[in-house]
């Protein structure tokens, strides 16, 4: 996964601490220091170093946010925030910089028979103070590492999305069906971000993707949370399984589960397949009905989701073969 590569981000308190101390001990750990110039000048290039390379250890993790594909992008920006990212990814790369600048400036004034002590207190001090104004980006930095590095690794895999109402029994079915052990609850808005699962099917392996529910609303109002899943049906979708749960004990009534069917498949590319959910609970005949509580026609439906990815990349495949 493009984001399991960024490292722990340090605090500036703790990355100070951490320098000075390994700098202090550099200075008194060795005996053969033969003058207090070198003892001192040691202290402040090892600390200079120790934080130089840490912060720009930290930038060299994050990837490069123009080159990685365009769904992590569009996730990062709106979990994190891109802009930010990169403003604060740059301010701590300046601060990479500065320090080492200090560091050495204030050696040559030892070497210039400046009191080496008092330049070493100047130089702790001025290194200090930039580590300092990048202790927001830090801990902004900080904050984005932990939310991008849980983000599901989508594959290459045939990928199909489960979408639908909160609470109609998509991670159930995602459960159900593949490796993925997502919580499930009785209340709406249990899944709060994508999840993905696997299954194989004659040798062959495919992603399953739970997602956030979703309301019936226009784009512009919906929540963080929601477009997730907008983003995950529209980017990685091969095929898009849609859950209704004519029940209604999700909470939403048939007539707004159907609305936001109806723009799914208005709106996005990948074909959908419906299912009504709950079986168990409902006696009418609304096309392919299943439960996942009880598991039944949950196979079929699985066999149908399948038939239709292969016949899409099948599809697409003579289409590029012909271009
Ligand atoms: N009776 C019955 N209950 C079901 C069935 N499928 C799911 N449920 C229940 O419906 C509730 C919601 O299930 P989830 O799988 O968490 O639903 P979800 O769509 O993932 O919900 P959100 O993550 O909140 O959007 C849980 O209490 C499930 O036990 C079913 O086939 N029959
Ligand atoms: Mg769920």
């Amino acid at each position: 996964m493009i984001f399991e590569k960024i490292r722990t981000v340090p605090g500036s308190e703790e990355l100070l601490n951490k320098a000075f101390r390994r700098g202090s001990r550099a200075k008194s750990g060795k005996i053969s220091y033969n003058t207090k110039r070198e003892a001192e000048e040691s202290m402040i290039m090892t600390a200079g170093n120790i934080l130089s390379d840490n912060l720009a250890n930290v930038v060299r993790s994050f990837p490069s946010f123009d080159t990685i594909p365009l769904f992590y992008r569009e996730l990062a920006d709106l979990l994190v925030g891109v802009d930010d990212l990169r403003v604060s990814l740059s301010k701590v790369e300046w601060a990479s910089r500065k320090v080492k600048e200090i560091a050495r400036m204030h050696a040559l004034r030892m070497r210039r028979r400046e009191d080496p002590k008092l330049v070493r207190k100047a130089a702790v001090g001025r290194m200090s103070s930039v580590v300092n104004r990048v202790s927001n980006d830090l801990d902004l930095l900080k904050n984005a590492r932990n939310v991008l590095r849980k983000l599901p690794d989508i594959g290459d895999e045939p990928t199909i999305v489960v979408a639908g109402y909160p609470n109609v029994g998509k991670s159930s079915f995602v459960k159900l069906v593949s490796s993925a052990n997502p919580e499930i609850a009785s209340y709406p808005f249990t899944t709060k971000g994508l999840a993905v699962g696997h299954f194989t099917r004659k040798d062959r392996r495919y992603q399953l993707v739970d997602t956030p529910g979703l309301l019936d609303r226009p784009l512009g109002e919906r929540s963080r949370i929601e477009r997730q899943a907008i983003l995950a049906l529209d980017h990685i979708a091969d095929v898009i399984l849609f859950i209704l749960d004519p029940s209604e004990t999700c909470g939403y009534v048939m007539q707004d589960q159907e609305n936001l069917l109806s723009e799914i498949e208005n709106t996005l590319n990948a074909p959908v397949i419906v299912v009504y959910n709950k079986k168990d609970l409902f006696q009418d005949d609304h096309g392919l009905s299943i439960s996942t509580l009880t598991g039944e026609n949950v196979d079929t439906v699985v066999d149908l989701l399948i038939a239709q990815v292969e016949e899409d990349t099948l599809l697409r495949r003579s289409l590029s073969g012909a271009a």
